[in-house]
């Protein structure tokens, strides 16, 4: 059995207070993966110390040079691909088709990267002045907390890591209790492409005390995290105390809207592959669908059939479609929103059980599952999941299903399918998301676009494309007066009656 470390001041070192957790298979808890430390604030502090000094080493590094090193990132990351898909499905059960596009996002997200170390534009535009030149630039802010999520563990804390270090800042970063084995392979590659050790510490742990530990450091003065709004909130709070920058991306409760004119068929395989991909476990999941009144009956028959033949399994074993879930306590929440479901008087089509499969019986396996005659308003619609499960409602038009989509607390992603371009062009102006598909499902964003949602799935700031940018470096305004005179601004050019 394998001992991990963290990753501080440029060495693997055990955790101060000598205790280490264990990482298990979700599909098959037998099998140990590591012991991985259990960090607390002298461990954190250590980390953030020597982060300042990666940081001076690091900002003073040109950008087109930052960026090289994320190239070999993403080189790395290409060949040992399949390696690592294999150790993420290990630790986060997902299949080998979802951990390789993990990876493969990763890789989309260092090479965006360092393409951009030779930009992070600035504007230079004219002066109101003569002989005077206006200009913004980017700077680097400093030492970045970054505290990642279970479900996409690489491609979530690329997403933070890359576009932090090519603005020139260091990072500390904390992977997911769940998932760090896969952190400490991001780590690794990260060292083997050349970047200074000092730029990067990985600081394993929960949240509860690692996380928060961070995210309270004084020395830390930005921080971005991806997780529950729950948490969010008191994350929130911290740093609104303290003036710290941050980004936030939490809950979604995405819904999949499907209009009468709809291809049928199409939206079916969305809305398998939204609702039970990532065993639900994302915060893109589809865990709405709203079906107009034409065509619930019949969709809702073919949805049922076609869930009940997905296959739960081991994610690194060929044909299984569902992995299990990422562990006990999400079981639970399951299980309990199953109770609040039935409760409520939601109709159960199929799954809202543990597998019963007794192959299955050593992992963390939920069947997926349909409610149907949801209503809106109902706990099972309003309140974020995070696993296999899928409550439909049923609508007359199309501006009831939006007035459904809109009528939640959080607003990450939305769908639509339609073969009518007024009503997908409305969706997309009405919906009330950061992302909205027409026509394709509620998961698949791209790594060069923004991400991010509005109302209590974020606070504003987006992740991925050319955004991110703009949170981790600070805007510098730069004005450069070579008249050899004093002149004024709003004064000397304004005169009301010329001298
Ligand atoms: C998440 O939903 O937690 O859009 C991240 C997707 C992925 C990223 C999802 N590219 O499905």
């Amino acid at each position: 059995m394998k001992l991990f470390n963290n990753f501080i001041g440029g060495a693997w070192v055990p955790p101060d207070a000598g205790e280490f957790f264990e990482n298990r298979n979700p599909a098959d808890r037998d099998d140990l993966i590591g012991r991985f430390p259990m960090s607390g604030p002298t461990d954190v502090d250590r980390a953030v110390k020597s982060a300042k000094r990666g940081f001076e080493q690091w900002r003073t590094t040109p950008a087109p040079a930052r960026g090289d090193v994320l190239r070999i990132v993403g080189d790395i990351m290409t060949r040992r691909k399949e390696e690592i898909a294999d150790a993420m499905t290990r630790e986060m059960g997902k299949p080998l088709t979802e951990t390789r596009g993990d990876v493969q996002e990763g890789i989309d997200t260092a090479y965006y990267a360092a393409s951009e170390g030779r930009r992070l534009f600035g504007h230079t535009v004219p002066s109101e002045l003569r002989n005077k030149w206006a200009m913004s630039f980017r700077r680097p802010i400093g030492v970045a907390g970054l505290i990642c999520p279970f479900n996409f563990p690489m491609a979530i804390p690329t997403w933070k890591m890359f576009p932090a270090l090519v603005c020139g800042n260091s990072c500390v970063f904390k992977p997911a209790e769940d998932v760090p084995h896969t952190g400490t392979i991001l780590v690794e590659i990260l060292l083997e492409a050349g970047l200074p050790p000092e730029v990067i510490q990985l600081v394993h742990g929960t949240g509860e005390e690692a996380g928060a530990a961070i995210v309270e450091h004084p020395d830390v003065p930005l921080i971005s995290f991806t997780g529950s709004t729950e948490t969010g909130s008191i994350v929130g709070a911290t740093c609104g105390r303290m003036h710290k920058r941050l980004s936030l991306e939490m809950g979604g409760k995405n819904a999949q809207i499907v209009m009468d004119d709809a291809d049928l068929d199409l939206a079916l395989e969305g809305a398998l592959w939204g609702a039970f991909g990532t065993t639900g476990q994302r915060c893109t999941a589809t865990s709405r669908l709203i079906l107009q009144k034409g065509i619930h009956d019949r969709f809702l028959g073919m949805l049922v059939d076609k869930a009940r033949a997905l296959k739960l399994g081991d994610g690194r074993t060929k044909g299984t479609d569902v992995g299990p879930m990422i562990n006990e306590n999400a079981l639970e929440k399951v299980e309990r929103y199953i109770d609040i479901g039935l409760a409520d008087g939601a109709d159960l089509l199929c799954g809202g059980r543990r597998s019963g499969d007794t192959h299955l019986g050593r992992g963390n396996f939920f069947e997926p599952t349909i409610f149907a005659r949801v209503e809106a308003g109902y706990r099972l619609e309003q309140e974020e999941i995070f696993g296999p499960v899928l409550s439909v409602i049923r609508v007359s038009t199309a501006d009831e299903a939006f007035t459904v989509n809109n009528d939640v607390r959080y607003g990450l992603s939305s769908s639509i399918y339609t073969r009518d371009v007024n009503t997908a062009f409305r969706a997309l102006s009405d919906l009330d998301n950061g992302i909205t598909y027409v026509n394709a499902p509620t998961i698949g964003a791209e790594a060069h676009l923004p991400f991010g949602g509005v109302k209590q799935t974020g606070n504003g700031h987006r992740e991925g494309g050319w955004q991110v940018y703009e949170f981790y470096s600070e805007t510098k305004v730069g004005y450069a007066d070579f008249s050899g005179t004093l002149q004024r601004a709003q004064i000397d050019n304004y005169r009301a009656t010329p001298d």
